[in-house]
């Protein structure tokens, strides 16, 4: 069996928990490889509105089983909070949930750090979600990190205390003196309670599901452009989130990945700093953001918005080897006279269609092709027949610039507003 990879081609907050949760039944396994509670997956469904941060979105099906995979950062108290809060509403997260030994552990002083990076850096600041993303995964390559399964080691604490002393010094070379006394042990009792929980050695259990003939679904976070080698760097998330991070995230070997949907919204936003070549901040720019509801899930944070950008697409699309693109949020777009698309830039007075380098400080125009908008209530639609035809020539012009199918369009945020294209 092959598995396929979920994940989002922009800056994040493409709608992937939404897709995850719409695709779910085909599969037997979803699994999360990269990232961390930076992520707010957000689901809606039968009135109720759900935010994942750390667990994967295949919860809410029955007879389904979540990976947490080795490449992912894991924050114990705050996994402690969106488990008990999952188990509350009625989810066995106990039989469902398995985590990999390997993932690494996001300790309080990987969250001062990353304030204290932040601060640091002043005006150039990333714009981090705060979480320790950063300072967690440095740990990781630097190889000073610490993983779930050092939590069943009998010297684990001294372990902890180590890396604990490295980052107050770290700390003090920021000019930053913290009393982590507290902030420790609500860290300690998370991990006694994620002791409790299924640590497996998801390497095996993955390759041997697939061998019995299991499906299994990757599901990305954040997006292509956040990629820490591809994306939009510095101001990037400091994993793969690309489909080869699904490999490295979960010890799955490259000519074992199927299908890879590709997620996108039919414009654009970005939340924290860094270029944005297609970024409005006019009237339009505003309207997105209200009819869209463009805020962060996590942090609430408001998300900068503008037209979609063809030129970054078809760079995600070639990174990530998509197979199926998947629509999101048109019906943001259902009252609009006109749309416009980005299908190149003009920089320096030339016209660059390949993603260049970087766009950060450089005179970016973005070349725009205008499209008659379908100006049509398309949210209560439940086929592909009933599209207006100006949403269906949309439809079209995009595919044939990103020279990929585009297989489900999503009309709102509900589960039945997803409308599958055979
Ligand atoms: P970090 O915290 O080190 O990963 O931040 C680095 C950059 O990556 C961006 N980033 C994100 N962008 C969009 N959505 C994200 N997740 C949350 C969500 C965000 C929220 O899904 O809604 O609630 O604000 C996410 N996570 C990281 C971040 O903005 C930095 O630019
Ligand atoms: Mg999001």
């Amino acid at each position: 069996m092959k598995v396929d990879v979920l994940l989002g081609l922009q800056w994040g907050d493409e709608g992937k928990g939404k897709v995850v949760d719409v695709l779910t039944p085909r599969y037997d396994i979803i699994a999360r490889f990269q990232g961390g509670p930076n992520a707010g997956h957000t689901l809606e469904f039968e009135g109720k509105k759900y935010v994942l941060r750390s667990i994967p979105s295949g919860i809410f099906q029955d007879g389904k089983t979540n990976l947490i995979g080795n490449g992912v950062v894991l924050d114990p108290v705050l996994f402690r909070e969106e488990a008990e809060s999952l188990e509350k509403s009625g989810i066995p997260l106990r039989s469902i949930l398995k985590i990999s030994k390997k993932v690494h552990l996001i300790m309080p002083t990987h969250r001062l750090l990353d304030a204290a990076n932040e601060k640091a850096k002043g005006i150039s600041k990333i714009g981090t979600t705060g979480k320790g993303i950063g300072p967690t995964y440095t740990d990781k390559i630097s190889r000073n990190g610490l993983r779930l399964g050092d939590t069943l080691l009998s010297d684990f604490r001294e372990r902890y205390a180590k890396a604990r002393d490295r980052h107050i010094d770290m700390l003090a070379a920021l000019g930053e003196k913290p009393d982590t006394a507290e902030l420790e042990s609500k860290w300690m009792d998370a991990i006694e309670y994620i002791k409790t929980f299924d640590i497996v050695d998801s390497e095996f259990f993955i390759n041997r599901a697939l061998a019995d003939g299991k499906s299994v679904l990757c599901e990305g976070a954040q997006g292509t452009l956040l990629d820490v080698d591809f994306g939009s760097y510095p101001f990037v998330t400091s994993s793969n989130t690309i489909t080869a991070g699904a490999c490295a995230g979960l010890g799955v070997a490259p000519n074992r990945i199927g299908d890879v949907y590709g997620i996108f919204k039919a414009y654009c936003t970005r939340v924290g700093s860094g270029p944005f070549p297609t970024e409005l901040f006019d009237e339009t720019g505003r309207l997105i953001r209200d009819l869209g509801h463009e805020y962060g899930a996590v942090t609430g944070r408001e998300r900068r918005c503008g037209w979609i950008d063809l030129v970054a697409l078809r760079y995600a699309i070639m990174i990530d080897g998509v197979t199926k693109l998947i629509m999101m949020k048109s019906d943001v777009l259902d009252g609009f006279d006109e749309i416009k698309a980005c299908v190149a830039y003009e920089i320096d007075g030339k016209r660059v269609e390949d993603f260049p380098y970087t766009v950060d400080g450089v005179d970016v125009k973005p070349v725009y092709v205008t499209l008659p908008g379908w100006k049509t209530d398309m949210t209560g639609m439940k086929s592909e027949q009933e599209f207006p035809k100006a949403f269906s020539d949309y439809v079209a012009f995009l595919e044939k610039e990103l020279q990929t199918p585009i297989a489900v369009v999503s009309i709102g945020p509900d589960r039945e507003q997803t409308i599958v294209r055979d």
